[in-house]
C-alpha cells in the first residue's frame, strides 16, 4: 500500500492512522494461528488464568511465517511511508491482556521518531475493550503535555471519567486492521474480557545523525530484550528472525542489532553461541 497525502497529514495532525483490512481473511487467520502458537509455545500463554496480563517479547519472531509479516507489502508500505523504507524493526510485545490499559504514551520524544503498528486479534468495540486514543497528543503543545495533566486522574481532577477524557476516542476494530500510531500519543483500553489478544510492531527512523543514534541508543537502552534483561538466544532478535531474513528484510534489522550488540555485548549472537559450546 502506498500512503496518499491525506493519510500522511492526519497521522501528522492526529499522530495514528487506522487501516481497515489491511490482511485479507485468508492472511488474517494465519496470524492469528502463528500468534496462537508463538503465545502457547513461547511467551507463557499456557499458564493465562485471566488474573493478568501474559506478555512475551517478539511475538512475530518465533516462526517464520510471522516473520514473513516484517517482508509484506502492506506494512511495508504502511511503516515505511511514515517512518521511512529503511525504518528500523525493534521488536514488540504479544500479549493476552486482562482488563483495561491506563491511559499513557509509550514515550515522551518529541518528533516522529517511533511507532507502535498495533494488531488486534478480536473484534472489539468501545465497551469491550477497543482502543482509546487521545488526537493530537503526540504533539508537545498539546494541553495534556504542556499542562502535565494526570489523564487517569481525571474524576479527581474534572469529575469526568478518565473513560470519557475530552477529546478522547475509541478505534473499534475488527481482525486484518491495522492501528499504528506515533509512540507519543496517550492511549488506553477499557472494558476488554481477560484474553483480550493483541500484538504489536515498534519500529523506528533508522538512525542518521548523532542525535539521532543517541536517540536510538536510549530508545533501545529501555525497549529491547537487553532493556528488559531477556536472552533471546542472538541479542536484540530471536535466531528465527535473522536466520529467515533475505538481504530486504536485513535493512530492517541491521542498525538495531549493531547497537544493541554495542549496549549488551553479553547478549550479543556469537558470545552466546560460544557460551553453548563450552556448555556443551
Ligand atoms: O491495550 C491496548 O490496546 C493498548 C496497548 C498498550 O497500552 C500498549 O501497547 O502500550
Amino acid at each position: 500500500m502506498t500512503l496518499n497525502q491525506k493519510q500522511l497529514n492526519f497521522f501528522d495532525t492526529f499522530g495514528y492512522l487506522l487501516i481497515q483490512q489491511l490482511f485479507s481473511p485468508a492472511e488474517t487467520k494465519k496470524i492469528i494461528e502463528g500468534f496462537e502458537w508463538s503465545i502457547q509455545n513461547c511467551g507463557g500463554g499456557k499458564n493465562h488464568n485471566g488474573s493478568s496480563r501474559t506478555m512475551f517479547g517478539g511475538p512475530i519472531e518465533h516462526t517464520s511465517e510471522m516473520c514473513a509479516i516484517l517482508d509484506h507489502p502492506s506494512i511495508l508500505g504502511l511503516i515505511g511511508g511514515l517512518l521511512g523504507e529503511d525504518f528500523n524493526y525493534c521488536n514488540g510485545d504479544g500479549n493476552y491482556y486482562t482488563g483495561d490499559t491506563h491511559w499513557h504514551p509509550d514515550g515522551s520524544w518529541g518528533q516522529l521518531f517511533a511507532a507502535k503498528t498495533a494488531f488486534y486479534l478480536d473484534p472489539l468495540t468501545r465497551d469491550t475493550g477497543a482502543v482509546r486514543l487521545i488526537p493530537s497528543s503526540h504533539r508537545s503543545d498539546h494541553f495534556v503535555r504542556k499542562e502535565k495533566i494526570d489523564v487517569n486522574n481525571s474524576l479527581e481532577l474534572f469529575g469526568v471519567s478518565p473513560t470519557e477524557f475530552p477529546g478522547s476516542i475509541a478505534v473499534e476494530t475488527n481482525p486484518g486492521d491495522i492501528v499504528i500510531f506515533n509512540h507519543d500519543l496517550y492511549h488506553a483500553s477499557f472494558g476488554g474480557g481477560s484474553r483480550r489478544r493483541m500484538f504489536t510492531m515498534n519500529c523506528t527512523r533508522q538512525a542518521k545523525t548523532p542525535e539521532d543514534l543517541e536517540m536510538a541508543r536510549r530508545y533501545l537502552s529501555v525497549h529491547s530484550p537487553g532493556g528488559y534483561n531477556v536472552k533471546t538466544g542472538a541479542g536484540m532478535f530471536n535466531p528465527t528472525m535473522i536466520d529467515t531474513a533475505d538481504e530486504n528484510r536485513m535493512v530492517h534489522l541491521r542498525q538495531p542489532i549493531e547497537i544493541h550488540d554495542q549496549l549488551f555485548p553479553d547478549l550479543a549472537r556469537d558470545i552466546i553461541s560460544q557460551e553453548s559450546a563450552l556448555d556443551a
